[in-house]
């Protein structure tokens, strides 16, 4: 396959994920809270990521599109064979995070009117979404407690998209700072030469 001329319309760990494995992609960053986006365009459901292929296929989720690029790259310590336990795991992670932290829990924080149409009840909607969010949290925290990474020894996928999460802990403050096992691994994700990268294109550093 030819990805030269694959455009992906990113969030923050597809665009991490891409510079990990060094792909020639061309990467857009899209305005997403406007009707004339590109991304409407795109994706119907005017989210991102979405990734879209030479021959105009269009895939999307963080879970398939983040299994997909590291396929395109056989060997990756970022992902593991088919057939293996260790996939199995990653892939789990990954339908945990955009699942239960990403939709389940950050979007009633970010988009309260999908859940109801009274701006009066918007308060309540995001205090439940951050208990919420901070059950599904100490989840991950009790699993890295004697662990570097989330699965096996190094970090992979999951561990990508678990640092833009861990990141945007930052601005919640108050109980997630007591996460220790997740700002260790958010700081050592910040380490990394491709997060640094994503994070300056975007103007995040
Ligand atoms: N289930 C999707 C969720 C993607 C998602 O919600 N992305 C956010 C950006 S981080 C978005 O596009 N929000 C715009 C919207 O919800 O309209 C996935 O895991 O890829």
């Amino acid at each position: 396959m030819n990805l030269n001329q694959c455009p992906v319309l990113v969030d923050h760990n597809t665009h991490i994920a891409v510079r990990e494995l060094d792909l020639p992609i061309q990467i857009e960053k899209v305005a997403l809270r406007t009707p004339d986006s590109p991304i409407h365009q795109i994706n119907p459901l005017g989210r991102v990521p979405a990734l879209q292929l030479d021959d105009g296929t269009l895939i999307t989720e963080n879970s398939a599109i983040l299994p997909y690029l590291a396929d395109q790259v056989p060997g990756t310590p970022l992902f593991a064979a088919a057939g293996t336990t260790e996939r199995a795991q990653i892939q789990s992670w990954l339908g945990y995070l955009s699942a239960e932290i990403h939709t389940a829990t950050f979007r009633p924080l970010n988009r309260p009117e999908r859940y109801s149409a009274a701006e009066t009840a918007h308060p309540g909607i995001r205090a439940q979404a951050q208990v919420q969010i901070l059950k599904a949290f100490e989840h991950i925290e009790q699993h890295l407690t004697d662990r570097q990474w989330l699965v096996g020894e190094r970090y992979t996928l999951a561990d990508a998209y678990l640092g833009v999460f861990s990141n945007w802990l930052l601005r919640l403050g108050g109980p997630f700072n007591e996460l220790h096992a997740i700002g260790r691994l958010r700081e050592q994700w910040r380490e990394r030469p491709a997060v640094q990268q994503a994070l300056k294109a975007e103007g995040l550093l």
